[in-house]
């Protein structure tokens, strides 16, 4: 069975032969324009970067090196006994482009639980942290100290070729990877379980497996199923997003992949990224407080009306790219509809039947430019239904996930030999001079 280092081995000489060409022969070649509006509006639209992973399209959503999320299902290796998609051959995917044999996926696995326990000061600085510090703030430092460790920091200073960054990059976040389950589920359990034994790592189990047992979850099959879809679905949404977008920006000046993706985890915890699900939860949840779990498509419509009204966004929809449901929302819902405590739970039922109302009602209000559910719209809910209630510790779980795309392109990035990232900014004088 050849490794995953092995797998990129192979891969990485035809990447950069079309890097090298795509140079030569097409540097000057325009792919786009730059207008006005792109430079004051958070450069939308603007193809910028380079992202080898995934890339999302506007109506189909996202592909993983090629596959939708329903190829990504057929084909991907699941956990024994289960059938869901899990991070190993998820990640297996992003890194390679390829399909992971049951074999590789289950030796992946195996080392990930091996390298899954943090250092002793780590734990130490987590337990330090009082339990009313938000738990991504929390995760983000916990990351950033696990660079004490990285192998890219201490061959850098040793003096390394360019050509071989990406093989320390490699291990670097692997060993990042394996440690998030233990750290993000020793926050939950800090702030939420204090005093709770905290489960060891499994060297069987595969790596959701033992985030959902060290959370306390362990003995739940099918909130640890929903958990490895949830993280494998969302590994990565191409590279403009603030998080994958942030660890790029700071991996292109050399850091080590702790400090880049713990810097992407500030951004992700901002309320217009990742903090969303929480915030759908909390509406949704205000919602059957006030109308009630048994309503009609005409009440939830007034409700969505009096939100809008009240100047505030209807969370869980709407997107910077997408215009149609999110293939992840949809993806989601058939888990729902595969699972029948879930079509039976009153929040879900609420969730998928102002789904049914919800883009009508952002049509008519006519601001967005997306009226369709994001994966946000039901991510939360799941959660909630099957226990994990705590809103604030959703983000965490989501930068779990995120880690599998953000620290792929590192990989690639330096296997490509990207520059620092470096783009022009303007004044808005500067820009009228320009249009003049
Ligand atoms: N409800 C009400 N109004 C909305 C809206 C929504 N769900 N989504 C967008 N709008 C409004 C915007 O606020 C903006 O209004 P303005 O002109 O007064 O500022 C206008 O519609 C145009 O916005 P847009 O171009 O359609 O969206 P965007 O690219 O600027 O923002 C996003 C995208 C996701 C931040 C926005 O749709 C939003 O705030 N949605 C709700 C929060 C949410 O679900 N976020 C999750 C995103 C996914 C993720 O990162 N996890």
């Amino acid at each position: 069975t050849k490794s995953l280092k092995e797998t990129l081995q192979e891969v990485i000489p035809s990447k950069q032969e079309q890097l090298k060409k795509l140079k030569a022969e097409h540097a000057q070649t325009v792919v786009g324009d730059v207008k006005v509006e792109n430079i004051i509006g958070g450069m939308r639209g603007i193809k910028a970067m380079l992202w080898e992973a995934s890339v999302l399209d506007p109506n189909e959503g996202i592909r993983f090196h090629g596959l939708t999320i329903p190829d990504c299902q057929k084909v991907l290796p699941t956990a024994p006994g289960g059938k869901e998609i899990i991070a190993e051959s998820m990640l297996w995917l992003l890194l390679t482009g390829q399909v992971p044999s049951e074999a590789q996926t289950r030796q992946l696995s195996r080392e990930l639980a091996e390298k899954g326990d943090l250092p002793a000061f780590v734990e130490k600085l987590v337990d330090s942290f009082p339990a009313t510090l938000h738990p991504m703030t929390q995760l983000g430092m916990g990351v950033a100290a696990l660079n004490h460790d990285s192998l890219f920091q201490a061959a850098y200073e040793k003096g390394i070729k360019k050509s071989e960054y990406w093989t320390y990059m490699l291990d670097d976040c692997i060993n990042l990877i394996a440690r998030l389950p233990a750290l993000a589920a020793r926050i939950y359990r800090n702030v939420y379980k204090p005093g709770t034994p905290l489960p060891a790592i499994n060297k069987d189990l595969d790596l959701v497996g033992n985030y959902t047992t060290m959370l306390g979850f362990g003995d739940n099959h099918n909130l640890t199923e929903y958990l490895r879809l949830y993280i494998a679905l969302h590994g990565d949404h191409e590279g403009g997003n603030a998080s994958a977008h942030t660890s790029h920006l700071v991996g292109s000046t050399l850091s080590d992949p702790y400090l880049s993706y713990s810097a992407a985890l500030f951004a992700l915890a901002g309320p217009l990224h990742g903090l969303a699900n929480q915030e759908v939860l909390r509406w949704q949840l205000a919602m059957q407080a006030e109308i009630g779990s048994d309503v009609s498509h005409e009440q939830i419509k007034e409700y969505l009306w009096k939100t809008l009204k009240g100047g505030q966004v209807v969370p869980g929809y709407g997107h910077g790219v997408l215009r149609q449901a999110d293939p992840r929302f949809i993806a989601l819902q058939e888990f729902c509809d595969a699972h029948p405590e879930l079509q039976e739970s009153s929040i879900i039922r609420l969730v998928k039947k102002t789904y049914e109302v919800a883009p009508d009602v952002l049509k008519e209000h006519g601001k967005t430019k997306n009226p369709y559910p994001n994966v946000d719209a039901t991510s939360g809910c799941v959660l909630y239904h099957y226990g994990l209630k705590e809103f604030k510790y959703y983000t965490v779980i989501f930068g779990v996930s995120r880690a599998l795309g953000a620290l792929t392109q590192l990989v690639w990035s330096r296997a490509l030999g990207l520059p620092i990232e470096r783009p022009k900014s303007l004044s808005m004088d500067a820009l009228e001079m320009l249009i003049k």
